[in-house]
């Protein structure tokens, strides 16, 4: 019997450790287990974070192992390889594949209820070998797909406008990577048109200003890793807000990655579009309007991912 207020973490390096911040001082887990192939360092994460608990809502967090996961409604994939300076994110595949196939064997022998969240990168194919190796209904298996990007689109969107970022409504979709896209058609200031809201405050909204500002979205991962290694911070951030929409069954709307059944043309794989997110994960993908260029983008994007899955025979 799983509950919804325990949460596993399968692999707490810089990601998994942050996302097991953000979710245990949440409010929203009573207990939070941390697996890791490297056990003293999910047992050196959980003390680091259970002694700063009384600062924040009660929740125990331990190190574990795949037995101590069966009880949690909600089970997070951090693990893998990460991103080394200049790798793209599908060059991490082979290895991250061979690690994602032996987590999903050992976790299914004992739960086969939680919510799955991918965040291994990369994400939409790791996502779309976790749903068909697990077996698991579509929506329950879900990638952090393009949540983060769009948060960094939100952000530098309300930079450019001076405008607080939770008033940008705006999405990036397709794969979290390289070939993914801003929906500028339909990106709007708290409802009013992007291209009218620069129009009334005088603010730039040509297409190279729009085309800089995706582009520092798209190739974000990149220059925070020359920076500082890794990135972990947004990422964990994001885990928090997909898990809250699940825990709360908010019926949110949040651009995860999904296997996609017949939306714009898509059929088969996993890409992040935005899709009602509740206590079974995703439980529908929206088809939201995109001008004709960005349709296209988005089946150049999904046909790349079916190359890539193609490729790898699964
Ligand atoms: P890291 O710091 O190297 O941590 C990986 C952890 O996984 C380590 O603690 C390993 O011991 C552990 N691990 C490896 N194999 C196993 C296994 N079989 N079982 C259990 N644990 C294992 O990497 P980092 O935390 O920086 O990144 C983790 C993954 O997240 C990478 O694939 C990143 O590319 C990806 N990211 C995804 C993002 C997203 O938006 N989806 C954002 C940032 C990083």
């Amino acid at each position: 019997m799983t509950s919804i207020q325990k949460c596993g973490v399968i692999g707490v390096g810089f990601v998994g450790a942050t996302s097991a911040f953000t979710l245990s001082t949440s409010g929203l887990f009573s207990e939070v287990v941390l697996v890791d192939m490297n056990r003293k360092k999910a047992e050196g994460e959980a003390a680091d974070i259970n002694h700063g608990i009384s600062f924040a809502k009660p929740c125990f967090v331990r190190a574990g192992d795949y037995g101590d996961l069966a009880e949690c409604g909600l089970v997070v994939i951090a693990a893998g390889a990460n991103q080394k300076p200049g790798e793209t994110r599908i060059e991490l595949l082979g290895r991250n594949r061979v690690i994602m196939s032996s987590i999903i064997e050992h976790l299914m022998a004992v739960n086969q209820s939680a919510v799955l969240l991918i965040v291994s990168n990369p994400v939409d194919v790791l996502t779309y070998m976790a749903q068909k190796m697990s077996g698991l209904p579509a929506g329950q298996v879900i990638g952090s797909g393009t949540v983060l990007d769009t948060a960094r689109l939100k952000y530098l969107v309300g930079q450019h406008l001076n405008v607080d970022s939770r008033n940008v409504h705006a999405f990036i979709i397709g794969e979290h990577g390289d070939s993914e896209l801003a929906v500028w058609s339909s990106a709007n200031i708290s409802g009013v048109d992007l291209a009218d809201y620069c129009r009334i405050t005088g603010k730039d909204d040509s297409f190279g200003a729009m085309q800089r500002i995706y582009e520092n979205v798209r190739d974000a991962a990149y220059s925070i890793i020359e920076g500082k290694g890794a990135t972990y911070y947004g990422i964990g951030m994001a885990v928090r807000r997909i898990a809250e929409a699940i825990v709360r069954d908010e019926h949110s709307v949040l651009p995860v990655s999904s296997m996609i059944s017949g939306h714009y043309g898509v059929d088969g794989i996993c890409l992040g579009l935005p899709a009602v997110v509740g206590r079974n994960g995703a439980e529908s993908v929206l088809d939201i309007p995109l001008s004709q260029d960005e349709l296209f983008q988005l089946q150049s994007s999904a046909q790349k991912m079916k190359e890539l899955i193609d490729e790898l025979g699964d």
